[in-house]
């Protein structure tokens, strides 16, 4: 008899749905969405329809392995692993990190990990067990970690107007996200809106998916957002389109931003961004005059060496118009900081000891190719496919084939990763392995149990650090409890406790709202600390930041360049059927994704001699990869798109993306520059691809 259980989606995407697999004989036959969560209400993405394809992937790691061959790629298909037990994967393993902390000191051993499940327990699972050891800590900012400093600069707490209020807008204004790949569940909302009457405005560097179903494309060139919204601000400002009584009680800096605004005239603001004054001037006025405008704003706009100002100077916008207090207006983009889960009693992070060095994410290809110290020695990785995702990822290749290094990988998959692992250890999918899980684009929290048994000899995240920690002799009771007595910890917080957020209520049903007001969550003040929605922010300044808005040119832009260089500047978005690289050991996801192709305009493909199809070059000054080139008008010229983050074994030249991309820090946050790239793109032989 095939049953239906309840479980939340754990990939890391801002929906965080809730899904019903139908299993039978401790097998997914499919997942269907779960019409009762009231934010997702039953719709499901193509990448988790498809995602038995993941779970039954022949590429699934089922049991604990060894390297036998060379690390890199398999090149003549000789077999580079072997079978062997847990109880070997945990010996080798737990012997290489005590000789290592011997010889080299703990700081040796370096954990690497990011979102491969979102599950709040096993995806911090290893924090204690490292911070125990000694190991040098991770500075996860792979992601949001520069959208969430530039918005806390000017709005305090990480949380937003309720997507949901979409629903009572007259303007939407997406910016900088192509929600119809990345956050598909809002647009039921803009749906409601628009029947009626309410327009849709999108804002993105090029025409994506959901840019081809709004009223309205603006395409702003790469990183030129603060200029484009000070422009805005400057029309705002003039026309009297302003909230003068918001502004009065609940904003600082009015009168110092107004005189910033006078350096960004609309010609200017058209030289720098490339939208023609008259379409900044109209979408100021439509913004000022909206009965209830929304702003969506995204994360890739942060992806720059300027991206924290982007955030924070586009987050001033709501506060001159008081979108707060108008039904359907105000803004959002993330709602990290309305969970407030109790991490530190989890994490353990006074055990680490003081002065241990933190390495950031971003520079790990640094890390294991120049950190001497000590050396990094032990790496382990797990959740995270360090060798695709991370940026310069000819780097990180060249730290992971070191023959003195020691690298652990756990994995659902054979990644590019797992090809450089000394041992391989199996991990579950969510299917198999229960959890908690917030969100980060809306207020629910969910739980999950397992539907099936783990496939094979997989183990969770949370199990594995366990068994480790026994293998080290870890004596602190911590090690010893459940993932539940985990979750409880987590979720130990007063405010949680107040609106009835705990384990047991939500093992009965299944998800939960933390108390938030979803029409206004700025209502009792905004979290800064002034109180205030800060347009002058001290903060900033006291970290050698001007402390107004203002655009600030890329690190890489046209600006670095010489006149008639001819590069360009390269911007490489999610694609629609993965979830960063996990979609690549998914048969449908694959084929829905198709080969990865540069976009470019029919200009700069015509100056290139370069036609649909062709193999291109592209060049930075960090490595570089040959694709088929698509030619298409959605592309504005001096921009260059490579969507998707496609496995270097799956890609004809074995390179992906991130070969190009740098391990270059934004301006706050110590965030990733993925979107700040100059290329040269050439014609290359056919073979190359
Ligand atoms: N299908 C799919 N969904 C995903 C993911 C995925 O890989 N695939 N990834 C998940 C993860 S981990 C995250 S963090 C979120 C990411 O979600 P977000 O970053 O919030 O959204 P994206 O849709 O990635 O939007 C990035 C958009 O910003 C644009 N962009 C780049 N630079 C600029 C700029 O300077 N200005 C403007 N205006 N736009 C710019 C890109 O062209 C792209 O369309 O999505 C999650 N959802
Ligand atoms: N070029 C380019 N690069 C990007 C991005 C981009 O848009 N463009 N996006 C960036 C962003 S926003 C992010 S967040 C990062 C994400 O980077 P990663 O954290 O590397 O995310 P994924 O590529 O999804 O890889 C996660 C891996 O975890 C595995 N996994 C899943 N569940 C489990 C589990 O329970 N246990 C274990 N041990 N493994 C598991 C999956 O099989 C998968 O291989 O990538 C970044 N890199
Ligand atoms: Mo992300």
């Amino acid at each position: 008899m095939a049953k239906e259980v309840q479980t939340i989606c754990p990939l890391d995407c801002p929906d965080a749905c809730s899904l019903l697999l139908t299993v039978q004989d401790g097998k997914v036959l499919s997942l269907r969405g779960d019409p009762a969560h009231p934010f997702t209400q039953g719709l499901i993405c193509t990448k988790m329809r498809t995602y038995t394809d993941i779970i039954y992937s022949p590429e699934r790691i089922l049991h604990p392995m060894r390297r036998v061959g060379p690390k890199g790629p398999a090149r003549d298909g000789a077999p580079r692993f072997e079978r062997i037990s847990w109880e070997e994967a945990l010996r080798t393993v737990a012997a290489k990190m005590r000789v290592a902390a011997e010889r080299w000191g703990p700081e040796s051993i370096l954990p690497v990990s990011y979102s491969g499940t979102m599950g709040v327990v096993n995806r911090n699972a290893g924090q204690r067990f490292f911070h125990r050891l000694g190991a040098s800590r991770l500075a996860r900012t792979i992601c949001v970690a520069t959208a969430k400093a530039g918005w806390e600069a000017t709005m305090g707490r990480v949380v937003g107007t309720d997507c949901g209020e979409m629903a009572k807008s007259d303007h939407i204004i997406l910016w900088g996200i192509n929600a119809l790949s990345t956050n598909m569940h809002i647009l039921p909302f803009i749906k409601t809106a628009r029947a009626r009457g309410a327009k849709l405005t999108v804002i993105d560097v090029y025409r994506t998916r959901t840019a081809k179903i709004a009223d309205e494309f603006v395409a702003v060139r790469p990183g030129t957002d603060a200029a484009l919204a000070l422009g805005m601000m400057r029309v705002l400002v003039r026309e009297g389109l302003i909230d003068q009584n918001f502004i009065d009680s609940h904003t600082v800096g009015f009168e110092e931003l107004r005189s910033r605004l006078e350096e960004y005239p609309p010609g200017r603001v058209e030289a720098i961004t490339g939208v023609p004054s008259a379409t900044v001037e109209r979408l100021a006025r439509e913004y000022g005059r909206a009965r209830g405008p929304f702003i969506r704003m995204g994360i890739g706009l942060s992806r720059h060496s300027n991206g924290g100002m982007n955030v924070r100077t586009i987050a001033c916008l709501p506060g001159l118009v008081g979108a707060f207090s108008k039904p359907g207006g105000g803004i959002f983009q993330m709602s990290s900081g309305a969970f407030g889960l109790s991490m530190a009693p989890y994490e353990r992070p006074d055990w680490s000891p003081p002065g241990t060095r933190t390495i950031n994410i971003v520079e790990v290809g640094k890390a294991l190719t120049e950190a001497s110290d000590p050396p990094i020695k032990v790496l382990y990785v797990y959740h995270c496919s360090a060798a695709t995702t991370l940026p310069d990822s000819g780097a990180v290749r060249r730290g992971l084939l070191r023959e003195d290094l020691f690298t652990v990988v756990h994995e659902l998959l054979h990644t590019d990763t797992v090809d450089y692992a000394d041992i391989v250890l199996p991990a579950p999918t969510f299917a198999e392995s229960p959890d908690i899980f917030t969100s980060y684009g809306h207020y629910l929290v969910g739980l999950n149990e397992e539907a099936i048994p783990a496939l094979g000899e997989a183990k969770s995240n949370y199990e594995v650090f366990s068994l480790l920690a026994e293998r080290l002799g870890f004596e602190e009771p911590d090690f010893k409890e459940d993932l539940w007595d985990a979750a409880r910890k987590v979720l130990d917080a007063p405010h949680l406790a107040e609106a009835g957020v705990t384990l047991e209520h939500l093992r009965e049903k299944r998800y939960l709202q933390v108390p938030i007001s979803p029409e206004n969550p700025f209502a009792e003040g905004f979290g800064t600390p002034s109180g205030k929605l800060e347009f002058y922010s001290e903060r900033m300044a006291a970290l050698g930041m001007d402390p107004l808005p203002r655009h600030v040119p890329l690190a890489e832009g046209p600006e670095t360049q010489a006149a008639g260089e001819g590069r360009l500047q390269l911007v490489v978005p999610p694609g629609h059927h993965f979830l960063n690289s996990t979609g690549n050991g998914g048969a449908r996801n694959m084929r829905g994704e198709g080969e990865q192709r540069l976009l470019l305009h029919p200009e700069d493909a015509r100056a290139r001699g370069l036609r649909e199809g062709d193999a291109a070059r592209i060049r930075s000054e960090r490595g570089e990869v040959c694709r088929p080139l698509g030619v298409t008008e959605d592309v504005p010229q001096g921009v260059a798109i490579l969507a998707g983050v496609h496995a270097a074994r799956r890609s004809r030249d074995g390179k992906n993306v991130n070969e190009l991309t740098a391990q270059r820090l934004t301006d706050l946050g110590g965030g990733p520059c993925f979107h700040t790239n100059l290329v040269e793109v050439k014609a290359a032989a056919a073979a190359s691809l």
